[in-house]
């Protein structure tokens, strides 16, 4: 990590919601104590450093809160077509801040499992409605993933408060998904593809049509094999081509409606902020029953499809940061 990513980056954006950004951090668990010094200058930094918003009831108020993602704990590829793409010291800093200005690109999580989790500078309150926005990669087809969230309970900013709490989307309870799933990969051979076992004992490979089995692997290194684990969704996706010669990867019709990341043109998606809003009253335990959350610091969204769809290759959601709503000039959404 560089210090420039730990220390403040100043800049404005008054033509858009009048937010002035104060601070970017990108933690990783392993630096998170050589950054405990440095970090007192940044708290210094935002301290100094506030704005104003317009809430949704229309009143001026003034905060010195970035509504937008300001750390990333954990950032982990699954295996597609896009790793050789992930340079080596990628860690899902572009998930950070605000989304798309100065070039700043999305983060693609890969295929199934991969994920990122990330933090805001304060608690985001659960207020009537949606809550939090995860904004999608722009302008392609949806790839959904899962969104989790998680209280800093002990108040240490570190996301070691207990289990992930789901969000429940749509697929919750389809016969289709499959909770507490696992999958390993496996380094493909010379010329072979990945190869994957689940913990039910099923095993296929990834065949690529894009790459080869060794770029699809390239982000992993030496490593032999490497581990996910969550929430497998229904197949996103359908060849619904008559004819064998041609593929016509079309979305399956009823799925994903609401409750997934990078899911366009559903019953939760903002198409002024291109991103899908998310309620916390959704949360849910590790058996489902709905939980009555207050409040949030850290959120994890996950790959949450296990199909390589043809020539579309692996479904894998791909983001560009998320947002306390409630920080958001309403006039924005
Ligand atoms: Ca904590
Ligand atoms: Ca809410």
């Amino acid at each position: 990590m560089v210090l420039k990513d730990a220390l403040s980056i100043l800049g404005s954006d008054a033509k858009h919601n009048r937010w002035v950004r104060c601070t970017r951090q990108t933690l990783e668990w392993s630096e998170y104590v050589l950054l405990k010094t440095i970090s007192f200058i940044v708290i210094l930094s935002v301290s100094a450093c506030s704005k104003e918003l317009v809430a949704v009831d229309g009143s001026i108020q003034t905060t010195d809160k970035s509504p937008y993602i300001t750390k990333v704990f954990d950032y982990q590829y699954g295996p597609g077509q896009h790793a050789q793409l992930i340079p080596s010291n990628e860690k899902g800093v572009a998930f950070i801040g605000e989304p798309w200005i100065n070039g700043k690109s999305f983060t693609s999580l890969g295929g199934w499992g991969g994920y990122i989790i990330a933090g805001f500078d304060h608690a985001v309150n659960n207020t009537t409605g949606p809550d939090i926005a995860v904004y999608t990669q722009p302008s392609v087809g949806s790839e959904p993933g899962v969104v989790y969230v998680m209280a800093d309970n002990n108040n240490d900013g570190i996301p070691n408060d207990g289990p992930w709490l789901e969000l429940k989307g749509s697929e919750y309870n389809n016969p289709q998904t499959i909770h507490n799933y696992q999958v390993t990969y496996y380094k493909p051979g010379a010329s072979g593809y990945v190869t994957w076992k689940d913990v039910h004992g099923k095993e296929g490979s990834l065949v690529p049509q894009f790459g080869t089995g060794s770029w699809w692997w390239s982000g992993y290194g030496d490593k032999s094999s490497v581990t996910f684990s969550g929430e497998k969704l229904p197949d996103a996706y359908s060849n619904t081509s008559k004819d064998p010669a041609v593929q016509l990867w079309m979305p399956v019709s009823g799925l994903f409606r609401f409750g997934y990341a990078e899911c366009y043109d559903n019953e939760d998606y903002n198409v002024k902020l291109k991103a899908n809003l998310f309620d916390l009253s959704t949360a849910v335990d590790a058996s489902g029953a709905p939980l009555n959350l207050s409040k949030i610091s850290f959120i994890k969204v996950q790959s949450g499809v296990f199909q390589i769809a043809g020539w579309l290759n692996e479904i894998s959601t791909e983001i560009s940061g998320a947002a306390d709503i409630h920080l958001l000039d309403k006039k924005s959404y």
